[in-house]
């Protein structure tokens, strides 16, 4: 059940650093916001990819540039700031005026990265006062995506299960000339080395579906200067459309954050590229994504080689009984997920909590 918050006003802060995640992320809360009814003005510093990600924008979302000022009307109710991205000083002073002439008028949240780790379910929710500064009087409150019941949950708008249930794969795949017996294979991904090993593995039996950006440029370098003619170089598309590809797939080789959570939700096997960090701490995010997952020794070893990790074995063989294995372990990962409260709800059910 959804808690019940009358619609409020809410801001949403958004700076790209790159790639799609962040805008990705902070585009499907928006929306999914404008959905149930509120009012969101996303700010953010580079809205270019939303021409080609949500080409038809979303009710109730208006798109704003990075403020320099306070823009009229003042801040909104609830003010989220997304990935540590730092709100301008003028808005937090406006903001901590908002809240001297009314604590319960304003809520500020800093919604962060997603990860499975521990930690998560220790710092969701927790407060961080600002003793100083031109927000000083304020309370920051941490907001944490997560697999478990003890995080904020994952993103999940309420018409995903029919949008899915209505979805005609068959009539989708006839479209893109994909016979019944070919093995789509989606590709999401930045520059893996194990490519090249997965492709020839799969050469006789696989239709790959490559999307722009990283992904064909990594691809085309591999292939050089061979046009295999199991290779097709796709478009980008809306969000909606790119779960409709995860959807139409048989194995989605995903990347960052939220393809991520859509691969989780088309329930077909997956395999996930990690956001690259340079300390490698992203091989502990790794591990506790797949130790959650509950992921089998074949997975693992899929990750450990795609994600490059020390002492990788080579790439699985991909054939009908792996992608069987791994379609088993997605299903029963999105069936614990969709037991637990979508992010959204638990977000709108913390601010009728603080208000
Ligand atoms: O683009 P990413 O690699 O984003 C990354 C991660 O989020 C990472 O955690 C973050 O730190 C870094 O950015 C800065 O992968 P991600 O998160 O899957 O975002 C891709 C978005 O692009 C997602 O919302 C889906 C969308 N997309 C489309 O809508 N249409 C398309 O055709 C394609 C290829 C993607």
């Amino acid at each position: 059940m959804s808690p019940i918050l009358s619609p409020r006003r809410w801001d949403i802060f958004c700076q790209v650093i790159d790639n799609f995640g962040d805008i990705g992320v902070c585009w499907r809360l928006a929306a999914d916001l404008g959905a149930r009814g509120h009012q969101v003005r996303l700010f953010i510093d580079d809205a270019s990819a939303l021409w080609w990600m949500a080409p038809h924008g979303g009710a109730g979302v208006t798109v704003l540039p990075w403020p320099a000022q306070v823009p009229e009307g003042g801040p909104g109710e609830v003010i989220i700031e997304a990935f540590g991205c730092e709100i301008p000083e003028t808005f937090l002073a406006a903001m901590a005026d908002r809240h001297r002439a009314d604590a319960n008028s304003i809520l500020w949240i800093n919604l962060e990265y997603l990860s499975a780790e521990s930690y998560v379910e220790r710092c969701h929710r927790l407060p961080s006062p600002l003793m100083s500064g031109p927000a000083a009087g304020l309370t920051r409150w941490f907001f944490y995506p997560g697999f478990t019941v003890r995080t904020g949950g994952l993103l999940r708008e309420p018409d995903l299960p029919e949008r899915q249930a209505a979805f005609d794969r068959k009539a989708w795949r006839a479209r893109q000339g994909l016979g019944e017996q070919d093995t789509a294979c989606m590709l999401f991904c930045y520059e893996p080395k194990a490519f090249e090993p997965v492709f020839a593995d799969t050469r006789s039996s696989a239709q790959w579906l490559v999307t722009p950006g990283r992904a064909a440029a990594a691809v085309r370098a591999a292939l050089l200067p061979a046009h295999p003619d199991n290779v097709r170089f796709l478009p980008p598309r809306s969000q909606r459309e790119f779960d409709e590809l995860l959807w139409a797939c048989d194995l989605n080789f995903v990347r960052g954050e939220d393809s991520l959570v859509r691969a989780l939700w088309a329930g077909q096997p997956f395999v996930w590229q990690i956001y690259p960090q340079h300390d490698d701490a992203h091989h502990d995010k790794l591990h506790a994504f797949l130790d959650w997952m509950q992921a089998p020794q074949s997975l693992r070893d899929m990750h450990a080689a795609w994600n490059e990790l020390p002492g990788a074995p080579k790439p699985p063989h991909i054939d009908t009984a792996i992608l069987a294995e791994w379609r088993a372990s997605a299903c029963s990962a999105r069936d614990r997920l969709l037991a637990q409260n979508d992010l959204l709800t638990q977000m709108l059910g913390f601010v009728l909590e603080k208000s």
